[in-house]
């Protein structure tokens, strides 16, 4: 018949296509016979064996190749929301952070966690220093397990917030230079602020930052339910940013104690001022305005941190 033979080529044409496009499900191709052995052949020679030929693959546990769900199953899972601004973020050991943007007379506008970081394992005493232990440690204002306090949360050194040896508390070599952001302790997607960060936030405020930074529970009253002691700092503006700086005071490391809870607090940047000093915005209960200073890096103060 005249026909077949055009036939013939389309058949074949679409076969060719059709193995074109499954290469990864080719068939098994036969294992192609070893050449046999010759006395002149110096690797086989030497103990007169013929060369072992064999499927790889099936040789190996002659079991089928296991067949998962996992696809099917990763499939189910819906896509992860978008963190929003005002969201709640977690640090690597699972505790929570209430999250807010701050608002100010020229509209600053990053995410700052709104209460201070309490990760890490406590240090047994205000005397004790952190070590390169592996782990983050941290100070708990009198010694009293911070961790789920987020009222005050914890105090912690300028190398052990950063991630670095404690070497870099007495030493700004080469080793303990910071560049661009730094996460620290912080979660992934955040970071310690800098120092120009947090002037940028104090800025943002205009006039009576302190009071406006401040906040946190009960501010009005003088006695031991409030956190904040009444003094200059309480303003019809307090707390009026939102970022609420809690008073946790910090730790002295010349005596080795704590003090000031109520009265003052710190929160720590990552821009060094020195081998044995760094940055860091003090408030304090006695003042409307927001005082820049570089004690030792070894002083145990809050941190906040800011999202990428
Ligand atoms: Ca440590």
């Amino acid at each position: 018949m005249k026909i077949s033979k055009p036939l013939l080529v389309i058949g074949i044409t679409v076969f060719v296509l059709a193995s074109c496009g499954k290469s990864h499900t080719a068939p098994t191709v036969p294992a192609v016979p070893a050449p046999a052995a010759t006395v002149s052949d110096p690797v086989t020679a030497s103990t007169g064996a013929a060369p072992e030929v064999s499927d790889p693959v099936t040789a190996s546990t002659g079991a089928a190749p296991e067949v998962s769900d996992l696809n099917a199953a990763d499939r189910s899972v819906p896509a992860a929301k978008a963190f929003a601004c005002g969201d709640t973020v977690y640090d690597a050991d699972g505790n929570d952070y209430a999250t807010v943007s701050v608002t100010g007379t020229w509209g600053y506008g990053k995410c700052w966690m709104k209460t201070n970081m309490r990760r890490g394992a406590m240090l047994a005493t205000a005397a004790a220093l952190p070590t390169d232990d592996g782990t983050v440690e941290k100070w708990c204002y009198d010694d009293a397990d911070c961790t789920n306090d987020k009222t005050y949360g914890a105090l912690y050194t300028w190398a052990e917030a950063m991630g670095l040896p404690a070497s870099c508390n007495s030493s700004n070599a080469w080793t303990c230079a910071v560049s661009g952001t730094v996460q620290g302790i912080c979660p992934a997607g955040w970071h310690l602020p800098s120092d120009e960060e947090l002037e940028a936030l104090v800025d943002s405020q205009g006039t009576n930052p302190g009071s406006k930074l401040a906040g946190g529970t009960n501010w009005k009253v003088l006695d031991a339910t409030g956190i904040w002691k009444k003094g200059p700092i309480i303003r019809p503006e307090f707390g009026s940013s939102g970022f609420d700086v809690q008073p946790l005071g910090s730790r002295n490391p010349l005596l080795g104690d704590y003090h000031s809870r109520g009265l003052i607090s710190s929160i720590r940047s990552s821009s060094q001022a020195g081998a044995l000093i760094a940055w860091l915005q003090s408030f304090d209960h006695a003042l409307t305005v927001v005082m820049r200073n570089s004690p030792l890096k070894t002083v145990g103060v809050a941190v906040r941190c800011v999202q990428d």
